[in-house]
């Protein structure tokens, strides 16, 4: 019995580890202009036009009557007016700090969404390109955002950049699980005009849960405690 209540406890804890997590933050700068534009996805989950999209905000307004949507058109650009249109978000210093959500759409996917891949462009014809913000997730049926890792700032940047690409993933391959809103929440850079050219959110439905062996184990863990006692 006690060997079978220690495999029982011992398969618990393992339970417990394997939702621990690390955020993993890869940092690129160049010094050309819109170096990082071809990176830029178009069937992220929250590019404008994909059915896993809800809706975008901004806290604040963005400069130069530069549009919120350029943040995740699909495009990139180095003029106010590109092929595309407006393709990218311009936040000017008495911007700062700026809020941008991203709200999923969990009408398609009630379960949310599992977020493996946080991906933000930024660029300009100067060095209008350092981002340093954090990020927050929140889960379905919340209304609170929890952040996730601290605070994402690229420290090799130098104001001869004018590109800058910042890749965030996690050690388990997941970031969150069951999310239906992520946020970024810019602080002041150092030159602190920014111009985003593209924010990309990658991830995939969330299955529903089953009675996961981890809560068959706490159960099995405690009824074994229950006839010990007995
Ligand atoms: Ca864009
Ligand atoms: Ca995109």
């Amino acid at each position: 019995m006690k060997f079978i209540g220690l495999s029982l406890l011992t398969g618990f804890i393992v339970c417990l580890q394997s939702a621990s997590a690390t955020l993993n933050v890869n940092y690129y700068e160049n010094t050309a202009a819109g170096a990082y534009m071809s990176d830029i996805q178009t069937t992220d989950l929250v590019n404008q036009g994909q059915s896993t999209f809800g809706t975008l905000t901004s806290d604040k307004t963005p400069d130069n009557s530069f549009p919120v949507t350029g943040l995740n058109n699909g495009y990139g650009g180095l003029s106010q007016s590109g092929t595309n249109g407006n393709n990218e978000t311009f936040y000017n210093t008495p911007s700062w700090p700026v809020k941008i959500t991203f709200n999923l759409n969990i009408g398609v996917n009630t379960a949310g969404y599992d977020i493996t891949q946080v991906q933000t462009i930024a660029g300009w014809t100067n060095n209008f390109s350092n981002q340093s913000f954090t990020l927050w997730v929140e889960a379905v049926g919340s209304s609170t955002f929890t952040q996730v890792g601290g605070t994402i700032t690229d420290l090799s940047w130098v104001s001869t950049d004018f590109s800058q690409k910042i890749v965030a993933t996690d050690s388990s391959g997941t970031i969150a699980t069951g999310i239906q809103a992520v946020q970024l929440y810019y602080s002041s850079a150092s030159p602190s005009p920014l111009v985003i050219q593209e924010i990309d959110i990658n991830g995939t439905p969330s299955v529903i849960p089953e009675p996961s062996s981890c809560a068959l184990l706490a159960i099995g863990a405690m009824f074994l405690a229950r006839r010990r006692r007995a």
